[in-house]
């Protein structure tokens, strides 16, 4: 592992930041309590709710932790298209008796506000997906003793981030649950993303920075697989999502497991922008005519997401889960932290 990280964790093995509520306060303090790196999501949250989660990990633990932001989305979507696709969306909205969001409620994640939390009121470790910050950022997250790693899909965004100043960058393979960390979201090019074990190498030839290796990790023998291939740490979201800790609907957790959900797919049916999530009802009718539009869309479908939460049915759900989901295992957070490290040891 290098250094910088060693000071950050003792197991070269961090929990995903998990927008949407799974990667809470206490999932991130039980990883970074049991020597990994844990992370809390800022994603979807305001600025004060992101600040008082900072608060309450602090308070569960006195280890090293990380925050995730979202990079605000600059290109503007094609009206026409998302005012198409919520008419097809009226139906799930009478079904399940709720209205469709605002798709223009906003593209920037309350970026700028949670970027002067984060400056004001320091944290170890800032991760940026969907995007790269100015090197002006990164310098402010220096000067404040901040680590910072940015989310890359391809070698060209490691150079990029390289150059920026960032000081690690995550390396995410195309087997990833949720978003596709891309820094442009490209229509063309859905599910040409690189497989992880292609990637590290490729990505590790390009830069010098520390790797970490995102994508399909469940085992410690895979993640010895991505040390052997050049990443210096492993990041794992599905994994840690069924974790007791974890503040994943209980519907999702169980997902999982369900054999009636065995696949998992890109789509853009709930956000706009390439997701992996488990095949359900929603994902077969409406992924193949989402536009891309995000975060337009995600805003759409926000309203009727959490009401087929409420009713129980997984089917209306974004049930984001990684190509290895099916081999989760449903062990407290610390625990697993140890059992991957046993693991990648034997
Ligand atoms: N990555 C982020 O950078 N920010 C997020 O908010 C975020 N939310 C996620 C939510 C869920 C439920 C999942 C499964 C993944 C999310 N990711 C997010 C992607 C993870 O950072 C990571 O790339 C992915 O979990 C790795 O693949 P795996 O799930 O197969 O381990």
């Amino acid at each position: 592992m290098s250094s910088a990280l060693t000071d950050l964790c003792r197991y070269p093995i961090v929990q995903a930041p998990m927008a949407g509520g799974a990667s809470c306060p206490q999932l991130a303090a039980a990883v970074s309590g049991a020597g990994g790196l844990g992370f809390l999501a800022a994603g979807y949250k305001t600025a004060d709710g992101m600040h008082d989660e900072i608060k309450q990990l602090r308070g569960l633990t006195g280890r090293p932790f990380g925050v995730n932001l979202f990079m605000p989305q600059p290109h503007h979507a094609d009206h026409a298209a998302v005012e198409v696709y919520s008419n097809q969306l009226a139906h799930e909205a009478s079904w399940y008796e709720t209205p469709l969001g605002n798709p223009d409620a906003g593209r920037d994640d309350a970026y700028e506000a949670k970027l002067a939390i984060l400056l004001d009121d320091p944290v170890p470790v800032v991760s940026f997906t969907f995007g790269c910050p100015t090197r002006a950022v990164f310098d402010a997250f220096a000067e404040v003793g901040t680590f910072t790693i940015v989310t890359v899909t391809t070698p060209e965004e490691a150079q990029t981030a390289q150059w920026s100043g960032a000081d690690a960058v995550c390396v995410q393979g195309i087997e990833a649950g949720g978003h596709q960390g891309t820094h442009r979201d490209d229509p063309g090019a859905d599910g040409a993303g690189i497989g992880l074990l292609s990637l590290v190498p490729l990505v590790r030839e390009s830069v010098q920075v520390p790797l970490i290796a995102a994508g399909g990790l469940m085992r410690g023998g895979q993640i010895a697989a991505v040390l052997a291939a050049g990443a210096d740490a492993a990041q794992l979201g599905t994994a840690f999502l069924v974790c007791p800790e974890s503040g994943a609907n209980v519907l999702h957790k169980q997902a999982m497991t369900n054999p009636l959900f065995v696949r998992t797919e890109l789509t853009r049916a709930f956000s706009g922008r390439p997701a992996r999530g488990l095949v359900n009802r929603f994902m077969r009718e409406h992924g193949p005519y989402a536009p891309p539009a995000y975060p337009e869309v995600h805003h759409l479908t926000s309203g009727l997401r959490k009401a087929a939460a409420k009713v129980g049915d997984p089917q209306g759900m974004a049930l984001w889960a990684g190509q290895g989901h099916r081999m989760a295992r449903e062990l407290p957070a610390g625990r697993l932290v140890e059992v991957l490290a046993g693991e990648l040891d034997a």
